[in-house]
C-alpha cells in the first residue's frame, strides 16, 4: 500500500488507533503510518489537506470515543489503548493522572503546529 509522506505524526497516532487499522497491540503508536483511507478521513472537506480545525475536530471526537466512561477525562487505563505511559506522562502537564480534554487538545495541536513546517495551518500529503 502507498503511503502518504506526512511523516508519522506523533498524536495522531493516538487517533489512527482509533480508525480500526489493527493497531499497536503489536507495534508501537509511533511506527503507525498514515495511510491515504487515514488521511481522506481527516481531509473531511476533501481540500487535499488537513486543517487545524478538521484535526482538532477530529481529535476532540477521538477523545469522546476513548473516554469510555464519559467523565470527561482519560485514565490511564482509557489512554493506554493508544498511547504508552511515558506518552501519557507527556500529554498529562498538571501531572495528576488524568487527562482532561484541555490536556488532549493542547499536546495534539502542539503536535500539529510542529509538523506544518511551511506554517500555513494546513498539512498537505
Ligand atoms: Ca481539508
Ligand atoms: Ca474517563
Ligand atoms: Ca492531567
Amino acid at each position: 500500500m502507498r503511503h502518504i509522506t506526512i511523516k508519522p505524526i506523533a498524536a495522531m497516532t493516538f487517533a489512527l488507533a482509533l480508525l480500526g487499522t489493527g493497531y499497536a497491540q503489536t507495534r508501537p503508536a509511533a511506527q503507525v503510518e498514515l495511510t491515504p483511507e487515514h488521511f481522506s478521513q481527516l481531509d473531511r472537506n476533501k481540500s487535499g489537506g488537513i486543517s487545524k480545525d478538521e484535526y482538532e475536530q477530529f481529535m476532540r471526537e477521538s477523545f469522546q470515543k476513548l473516554d469510555t466512561d464519559g467523565d470527561k477525562r482519560l485514565s490511564k487505563a482509557e489512554a493506554g489503548v493508544v498511547m504508552t505511559p511515558q506518552q501519557f506522562a507527556e500529554v498529562d502537564k498538571n501531572g495528576d493522572g488524568e487527562l482532561t480534554l484541555d490536556e488532549f487538545i493542547e499536546h495534539v495541536m502542539r503536535d500539529f503546529d510542529r509538523h506544518d513546517y511551511d506554517k500555513d495551518g494546513v498539512l498537505q500529503p
